[in-house]
């Protein structure tokens, strides 16, 4: 009756298995928890959803790849160069794999435990009663008939500031991008998308060096940095070590907070 926690998959089915083999993962006992990208970049995304959909007690949050992919599937977005989910695309349950992944939420918040999953970031300007509400409002964009334009309006860097007065299609652009792709986060509700790397632009800090009051109890679980490694500070854990670079797949044991790291074995 464990529950464990894996970083960013990105189709790469192979190591996922090998990290819950090295585990002892019991499906119908244990629980695991993904912190979003489970597929692209890697090669086996079919068998990764296959293998995620089968699981009796799966708890996932959608990440920045999860999103492209049903973007693309709805005919609101073409593959970049490096997507690799022509498997999924070309596959005769494609409307499977959409219905489930856009059912999906995009934060997972245990008040009981005191977690929260998210893919990317939680920005210090938003209470979690805020940033749960805000999910919300893209869990239901996603859910509702409104998901390819919802889906269509997603792309693109700005509005950078978090402001009241946002229009519509901003708003849902900009809490998107802090769910599902921040990094970099200035005072006040800035954030910066441009940068990877673990040298932080000029005035801005990770975001994770700073929390709403709302959250001091909790930890926080989330993926997307693969240029930082794991990393553990108290009340956090980023879990994406780059597996699909060639680097790790990491599972978290909740219970006692033990790592646990997977090679790469995509060959
Ligand atoms: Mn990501």
């Amino acid at each position: 009756m464990s529950v464990y926690a894996v970083g960013d998959i990105q189709g790469c089915y192979k190591t996922l298995r090998a990290l819950l083999q090295q585990i002892q993962f019991q499906p119908a006992k244990d629980t695991l928890w993904c912190a979003g990208d489970l597929i692209n970049r890697g090669p086996d995304n079919v068998d990764t959803l296959n293998y995620l959909m089968s699981l009796p007690n799966l708890r996932i949050v959608l990440g920045n790849h999860d999103l492209h992919f049903l973007a693309i599937a709805e005919g609101v977005s073409k593959p970049h160069r490096g997507d690799t989910i022509s498997d999924l695309l070309d596959h005769s349950d494609l409307p499977n794999f959409v219905d489930w992944l856009a059912k999906q939420p995009i934060l997972v918040v245990d008040d009981h435990q005191k977690l929260a999953m998210v893919h990317a970031g939680l920005p210090a300007i938003w209470s979690l009663k805020e940033a749960k509400a805000h999910a919300r409002t893209i869990e239901q964009a996603l859910q509702g008939e409104d998901r390819k334009q919802f889906l269509k309006n997603m792309y693109g860097n700005t509005p950078s500031s978090w402001r009241q007065d946002l229009n519509e299609a901003d708003r849902l652009r900009i809490m998107t991008n802090f769910f599902t792709r921040l990094r970099y986060y200035q005072n006040g509700g800035h954030l910066e998308l441009t940068h990877k790397a673990d040298q932080a632009p000029a005035g801005f800090k990770p975001w994770f060096l700073e929390r709403h009051p709302s959250l001091a109890a909790y930890t926080i679980l989330f993926g997307h940095w693969a240029a930082l490694g794991n990393v553990t500070r108290p009340g956090l854990f980023g879990l994406d070590s780059g597996c699909v670079w060639g680097r790790h797949l990491t599972a978290l044991r909740l219970d006692d907070g033990q790592l646990f790291k997977q090679p790469n074995r995509e060959g």
